[in-house]
């Protein structure tokens, strides 16, 4: 029987760092159409009311310092009213969108409780160690399956840290004494993409001393099925070796064999 991929990612399922760069492009450009305007209108200004030389119309009523053009109702108030309500639409829309989209990567997306691996990181002074489920652990590389969402814990055995990796956009505290709780994913078309095996860059993003830029690790995405025969062969000889692999066959949407 072919085991089910589960928690293949729906439509509602998207990455930390598509939603960031979907942030990004939203504000870049909102923030350019915005900006044109802006200039455009301001130069548009400059030349139409330049000094041409010639002698200053006497019906004409300019505003002294801190004065607000609202008590006439004249064209001068509808431009400030004008100007003042397209910037409130603007910024409450941005703030009301950002705040919504970045709720769902706090809490990252629903899986149903169904395959969520769980992984402990614990940054040291100068290194990132990584435990599994299983009770296994691995130095710099952490190894994750694709398609499925990594929950981590990041915490420190030492000073405090910070695990990042720039590209999956994940940034975590590592404290001593503290848990920070972070999610990732990578679909199966990226890990195809970097042709079978897709690896991200981890770094401390706290200085943490001497070795700090030296504290680089590896984020290691593999397809489901080789994952899984990675993860089984770690837990095979530990004490609670059967029990654990079990429950990540089962977590991963497999049959124990
Ligand atoms: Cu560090």
């Amino acid at each position: 029987m072919i085991d089910p991929i589960i928690l293949q990612p729906g439509g509602d399922w998207r990455a930390q760092a598509e939603v960031f760069e979907e942030i990004f492009f939203v504000f870049l450009a909102l923030g350019t159409l915005v900006g044109t305007i802006v200039v455009a209108y301001t130069l548009w200004n400059v030349y139409k009311y330049r000094d041409d030389g010639g002698e200053p119309k006497e019906s004409f009523d300019a505003p002294t310092v801190g004065e607000l053009p609202t008590g006439q109702g004249g064209p001068k108030a509808k431009k400030l009213f004008l100007s003042f309500g397209l910037s409130a639409i603007v910024v409450i829309s941005l703030v009301v969108y950002a705040y919504g989209i970045l709720l769902y990567v706090e809490e990252g997306p629903d899986t149903g409780d169904e395959g969520d691996i769980e992984i402990l990181v614990e940054g040291y002074q100068f290194g990132w160690e990584y435990e599994y489920p299983n009770g296994h652990t691995t130095t710099g590389e952490m190894v994750v399956p694709a398609d499925q969402r990594i929950d981590i814990e990041v915490t420190s055995r030492d000073v405090w840290h910070n695990f990042g990796s720039s590209e999956l956009r994940i940034k975590s505290d590592a404290i001593p004494g503290e848990t920070n709780s972070n999610w990732f994913s990578v679909s199966s078309e990226e890990v195809e993409a970097q042709g079978g095996e897709a690896t991200y860059r981890v770094e401390c993003f706290e200085l943490c001393g001497q070795g700090h830029s030296a504290m680089k690790g590896q984020i290691t995405v593999l397809p489901q099925d080789e994952w899984r025969e990675w993860y089984e062969e770690t837990g095979g000889d530990a004490a609670e070796g059967n029990s654990s692999s079990a429950s990540v066959s089962a977590a991963v949407g497999g049959v124990p064999a």
